[in-house]
């Protein structure tokens, strides 16, 4: 069980990123006395040097949260990407996103609901309290991070929009706009870029729509304003800059999936012991240290969601 519960130590203060680091290191280290310099000689306080300057948030701290892990430096959360709307390179949305204008923003949620429609984003975000998640991210492409999301569950924003019987799967759309997004003019990807989830993955409480990392609003190169975290499955799941959520029937079709059926499914649980056609699953890097580790199954967040697939043949469901 890698997920240890912590006592919720309710709203946050808005602090500014350097007490923010020190005070998860000091309740990571739970009995170690704390002195004030200690964090900088740990080399703490250039973690926050490195903060955005972005709108600090204001949230509370989730118990569903991998607190048995460090974070990775918010510098590398914010420069090696994957967003190919910016370029197909690690620093390329770091390098270009400045382009992506995340307010004002619109979100659509439609299909099989009774109760969509088009909502501003802070409109949409504003009746729920903000949690921290820190999650494992675990690329397909075999590296992984720890990052701290603040966001909501996903299940909130499903539920609020009362589903039909129809409705099956959720779909998530990225903006699509060749003037805030220079890579889509390149066939990268069918754009736009586009994910699905079966509805009771949608619902599971660990699913979460991110408003924000670090304690600070996204950055633009991490899917600002509204992206998908769905821990257990491999990152291109976790749709960025999100302006549609429609309800349906049919199972969808992701971008990667349609880009290359025969190495990315829809289902893309992480997962060990089934190989990409190309290389094995079996390990990942954590940016920022030299060895790799052991991948795990459903990426450390088994005992939660294993129940979801009980029956299915995972690796037929790739
Ligand atoms: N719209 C969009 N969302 C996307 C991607 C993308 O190219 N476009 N890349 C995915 C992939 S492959 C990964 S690993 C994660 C990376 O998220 P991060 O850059 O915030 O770590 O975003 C996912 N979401
Ligand atoms: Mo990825």
């Amino acid at each position: 069980m890698l997920i240890r519960r912590v006592p919720d130590p309710g709203w946050s203060d808005v602090t500014p990123n350097a007490q923010y680091v020190r005070r998860r290191e000091f309740i990571r280290a739970a009995a170690v006395p704390l002195v004030a310099g200690v964090a900088g000689c740990l080399g703490l306080a250039s973690d926050a040097e490195a903060q955005g300057g972005l709108a600090k948030l204001a949230f509370k701290r989730s118990a569903l949260s991998a607190t048995d892990e460090s974070l990775t430096p918010y510098g590398d959360v914010t420069t090696y990407n994957n967003f190919f709307e910016f370029g197909t390179d690690k620093d390329s949305p770091s390098r270009f996103a400045s382009s992506l204008r995340p307010r004002p923003w619109t979100v659509t949620i439609d299909g099989a609901v009774k109760k969509g429609g088009q909502f501003a984003i802070d409109d949409l975000i504003k009746p729920y309290q903000l949690e921290e998640r820190v999650y494992r991210l675990r690329c397909v492409e075999g590296w992984s991070m720890v990052i701290p999301w603040i966001g909501i569950p996903l299940g909130d924003i499903v539920r609020k929009a009362e589903p039909t019987p129809q409705a099956r799967f959720v779909e998530f759309i990225t903006l699509n706009d060749p003037e805030q997004m220079p890579g889509v003019r390149r066939r990268s990807l069918d754009w736009p870029y586009v994910e699905g989830l079966r509805l009771d993955e949608a619902l599971h409480p660990l699913a979460i729509l991110a408003v924000g990392l670090y304690g600070e609003v996204l950055p633009n190169q991490n899917g600002a304003p509204l992206r998908l975290v769905v821990p257990w499955k491999y990152g291109f799941k976790s749709i960025k800059s999100i302006v549609r959520i429609r309800l349906v029937e049919k199972q969808p079709v992701g971008s990667w999936e349609r880009s290359q059926p025969s190495e990315y499914g829809f289902y893309s649980n992480v997962n060990p012991e089934v190989d990409h056609p190309r290389w094995t699953q079996a390990r990942e890097r954590r940016i920022g240290e030299f060895f790799k580790r052991k991948t795990l199954m459903f990426n450390g967040y088994a005992d939660q969601v294993g129940s979801l697939y009980t029956g299915l043949d995972l690796r037929k469901n790739y």
